[in-house]
């Protein structure tokens, strides 16, 4: 971020997070192709979206793993350790979690997410569904080293990574992060992952292309948000979402596509786009089980066991730290 943009943020009091978020943005609008990380699709309106996402009849991934879960609850209780603690990286809903724990026998639960309000009430909430568990939330972003609470220093780890968040890390990223989850969690950890899984290619274009276009407003709220937080002129309706297919790269690829030439102002700063030009918002990777044996092998874990649903559409896996 120059000088100028700088100045202006801090002149209008950006927390801290805000000012990240103005610093990446502009980072990366000013790259060419021009792109924006799909961490920012989540505030609360994005957020709110992407609950809609997941009760689309398109969008199978969320269904599919909580089947997983529900279904394959016993095979994953049976190689979990009693009074482990369970540390799950970006923490939202709990309906997922809910269901490791009535399963399970856990001494602790440590969710950790950047958005810390949010944690605090999910946690308020499983206190009271689980009045033995002892919940401890760690306000940190997940994808960076962080120190787990004293309390559970001494009890065996089990990391839990679902919803197939892997899936938007470049692959030299995602090895990146299950090193470092191995680093955090400790010898003899185990990680309970899911992972999406390379399919047919109509079906994973219909997920990012839902007839009722909540996908589309999911990948827009974006530019919304910028104008919100960082007082941007995008043009929303200027825009137009694009989902495609990258068989070659195992990607889903989301863009924001320019209707027109237009140039957008943000925080002192032009952005001049042509028609037609993109502004690449996600990708989300598609596993095969080799690729993701291999993924994990290169990042200290062992492969212990994998469940899928029946249609082999979704994964969920468990995996031991190696030496
Ligand atoms: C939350 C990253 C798993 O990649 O499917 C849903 C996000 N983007 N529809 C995914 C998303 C468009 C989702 N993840």
């Amino acid at each position: 971020m120059n000088v100028h943009a700088s100045a202006l943020a801090k002149a209008q009091h950006f927390d801290e997070q805000t000012m990240a978020f103005a610093r990446d943005v502009i980072d990366d609008l000013s790259q060419r192709p021009k792109r924006l990380s799909p961490k920012y699709f989540y505030d609360a309106a994005g957020s709110e979206l992407f609950e809609q996402i997941t009760l689309l009849p398109e969008y199978y991934p969320t269904r599919t793993e909580l089947s997983i879960l529900r279904d394959r609850g016993h095979a994953i209780a049976a190689i979990i350790p009693k009074g482990a603690a369970l540390v799950e990286f970006g923490a939202g809903a709990t309906t997922k979690v809910r269901l490791l724990l009535k399963e399970c026998a856990f001494g602790a639960y440590v969710p950790v997410d950047i958005s810390g309000d949010f944690l605090k009430a999910q946690a308020d909430a499983l206190r009271k569904d689980f009045p033995d568990l002892a919940v401890y939330p760690v306000a940190a972003d997940f994808t960076a080293p962080f120190a787990l609470p004293d309390a559970v220093q001494a009890m065996p780890k089990v990391g839990f990574f679902p919803g197939s968040t892997l899936g938007n890390f470049e692959p030299h990223e995602a090895c990146t992060f299950l090193r470092s989850a191995r680093a955090i969690l400790g010898d003899g950890a185990q990680m309970i992952i899911g992972v999406d899984l390379e399919k047919d290619d109509r079906v994973l274009y219909d997920a990012y292309n839902d007839a009722a276009g909540v996908t589309a407003r999911f990948n827009l709220n974006v530019l919304a948000r910028i104008n919100r937080e960082l007082g941007g002129n995008f043009d929303v309706s200027a825009f137009t979402h694009r989902a495609i297919y990258n068989r070659e790269r195992h990607r889903i690829e989301m863009h924001l596509i320019s209707r027109k030439a237009q140039t957008v102002r943000l925080l002192g700063r032009s952005f001049s786009f042509r028609p037609g030009e993109s502004i690449h918002t996600e990708c989300s990777y598609k596993y095969s089980l080799e690729r993701f044996t291999a993924l994990a092998r290169g990042a200290g874990w062992r492969l212990r066991e994998s469940w899928m649903d029946n249609g082999g559409m979704f994964s969920v896996h468990a995996l031991v730290a190696s030496d």
